[in-house]
């Protein structure tokens, strides 16, 4: 089975900062749990470079666009490799292949009679890249997002047909299970856009005729297509569509369009429309997660409170900077971030919980067995239902990883570990010990299990890490490798192996 994930392309007027890593950790956890059972994973990222914005700051630097967009994709690269992202196709709009395809795209909407031209005037806000209704503006008039006042433009325009599939839309979006339906999530955003589809569509202006920095309309070269169409077109150029490329036949439609709530609009409706126009099938599945604060305040330059993914590394290190990102509040809600927030979170989950679980694990079994513990059999070990329960526990993730619940599968990633410290808080090992007790070699091993169990889970979020416990309890192959599907029941376990030598105890994350 195939699996096609995608974020969003980032403006490149922006360099990467942590609201770009939130959507891009976020696919990748989900990129790798499909990889862990054995699915055929395109998972996809990029950069989206034209516009008037993107000129904007070009000029700013001194730069030409290219040599502008050039270097600030590059950065969204490094980042990304930074933060162990495995991303198996980057985009750039730039990129002949993208051009190709969006000059083939606004053919085929052009065929099918979707575009005509149009003397149009409005109010665009270059921040936003969209016209703005009067309904949309603050009290100052201004654009309530950027606080900038929108540019009048007047100018004769080409547009799309939109408001012709506003019927065709909202049964599609109203019914996921229905052939072709589009399952937007979470719920609350689905009924809104429901709610503004009944309104009623207009037709969207999609090209520019001042403006050189997009890309020429195949029909008229006077004009540049409008920047969202131009960078909605990268799910399938990114896949070889205009190329005949096996690649778009294989992974499209996507699996999942991963995105913010602030695009969720683009995705659902002006998306859908313009696969339905041009008879390209739908994608799946759109989930829009929720924004964040910094300290209460909107993230931004202005403000001085912008966090880059080099300093979340610099401060937790790259794999806990991936979990903490995920863990702070739901996927799909807005939440509020804060070093504070952070660094205590990181304390409790991270150092106190799961770094202090395997190092006295690890010790002890260094301290009573010289680091070796036998094998026990499930049925013969009086502590397998604790392991089952962790089990138990863990398995419930698996619908948690389909409704992108990152915050829940940590939560129970740390039940997990609570099971396995209760154990040694109700076994005391060290009194065991002392006792010469023959079951104490069953609570070393049955707490080994978990962890193994806990590494597999963890994987996703934190795979450098995951990979070293993994060694750390004396397994040899790769965990990536690994099928969590495989491990339903305590008796299916081949973890840790007989007479494994167990690496020495190592601080995964010394406190802060
Ligand atoms: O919109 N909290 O690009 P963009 C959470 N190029 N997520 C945040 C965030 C925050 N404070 N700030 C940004 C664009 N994001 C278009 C997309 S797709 C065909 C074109 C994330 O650089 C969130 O995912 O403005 C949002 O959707 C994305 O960054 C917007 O990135
Ligand atoms: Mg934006």
């Amino acid at each position: 089975m195939k699996y096609y994930i995608t974020t969003p392309i980032y403006y490149v007027n922006d360099v990467p900062h942590i609201g770009h890593a939130y959507t891009t950790i976020a696919a990748d956890a989900l990129a790798r749990w499909n990889k862990m059972h054995k699915k055929d994973v395109f998972f996809l990222t990029g950069t989206d470079e034209h516009g008037a914005k993107i000129m904007q700051a070009a000029q700013k630097k001194g730069q030409s666009p290219k040599e502008f967009c050039d270097s600030v994709s590059a950065q969204f690269r490094d980042a990304w490799s930074s933060l162990d992202i495995e991303y198996d196709g980057f985009i750039r709009t730039t990129d002949p292949l993208h051009e190709a395809a969006v000059r083939q795209l606004l053919t085929k909407l052009n065929e099918a009679g979707d575009i005509y031209k149009k003397k149009y005037e409005g109010m665009y806000c270059v921040q936003c890249e969209k016209f703005l209704m009067p309904g949309d503006l603050n009290e100052d008039l201004c654009c309530p997002d950027h606080k900038q006042k929108p540019v009048t433009h007047s100018e004769e325009n080409y547009f799309f047909r939109l408001s012709k599939y506003q019927d065709k839309l909202l049964e599609l979006l109203s019914d996921p299970a229905k052939a072709g339906g589009i399952g937007i999530y979470p719920d609350g955003r689905r009924n809104e856009i429901l709610g503004k589809l009944k309104l009623g569509l207009e037709d969207i202006s999609i090209s520019r005729a001042k403006l050189e920095w997009g890309i020429p309309l195949p029909f008229d070269n006077t004009q540049t297509v409008y920047v969202w169409v131009d960078a909605l077109i990268n799910y399938i150029s990114a896949l070889g569509y205009t190329a005949g490329d096996k690649k778009f036949k294989t992974y499209w439609p996507a699996d999942l369009h991963l995105v913010g709530k602030d695009i969720l609009w683009f995705h659902s409706v002006i998306w859908p429309a313009m696969l339905l126009s041009c008879g390209i099938e739908l994608p799946r599945r759109i989930f829009a997660h929720g924004f964040f604060t910094i300290d209460k305040q909107k993230m931004s330059k202005t403000i001085g409170n912008v966090i880059s993914p080099a300093q979340l590394i610099e401060r937790f290190g790259v794999d806990a900077s991936r979990y903490l990102a995920l863990a702070l509040f739901p996927f799909g809600a807005d939440g509020d971030i804060s070093w504070d927030a952070l660094t205590e979170r990181y304390n409790i989950d991270l150092a106190n919980n799961i770094g202090n679980l395997l190092s006295r694990t690890i010790t002890m079994v260094g301290k009573y067995f010289t680091f070796e513990v036998p094998r026990v059999e499930a049925g013969k070990n009086p502590y397998a239902p604790k392991v089952q329960a962790a089990i138990d526990v863990l398995r419930e993730t698996n619908e948690l990883f389909t409704a992108c619940e990152f915050s829940r599968i940590l939560e129970k990633i740390q039940e997990a570990v609570d099971i396995a410290n209760e154990l040694v808080e109700t076994t005391a090992p060290w009194k065991m010990a002392k006792e010469k007790n023959p079951d104490l070699e069953k609570v070393l091993f049955s707490l080994l299990q978990i962890l193994g169990l806990i590494t597999v889970y963890l994987y996703p979020f934190m795979p450098k890490t995951a990979q070293k416990i993994w060694q750390a309890i004396g397994q040899k192959d790769k965990l990536a490798g690994v099928d969590p599907s495989g491990l339903k029941d305590v008796s299916m376990l081949t973890f840790p192996s007989a007479k494994e030598k167990l690496g020495p105890s190592q601080i995964l994350f010394p406190r802060i």
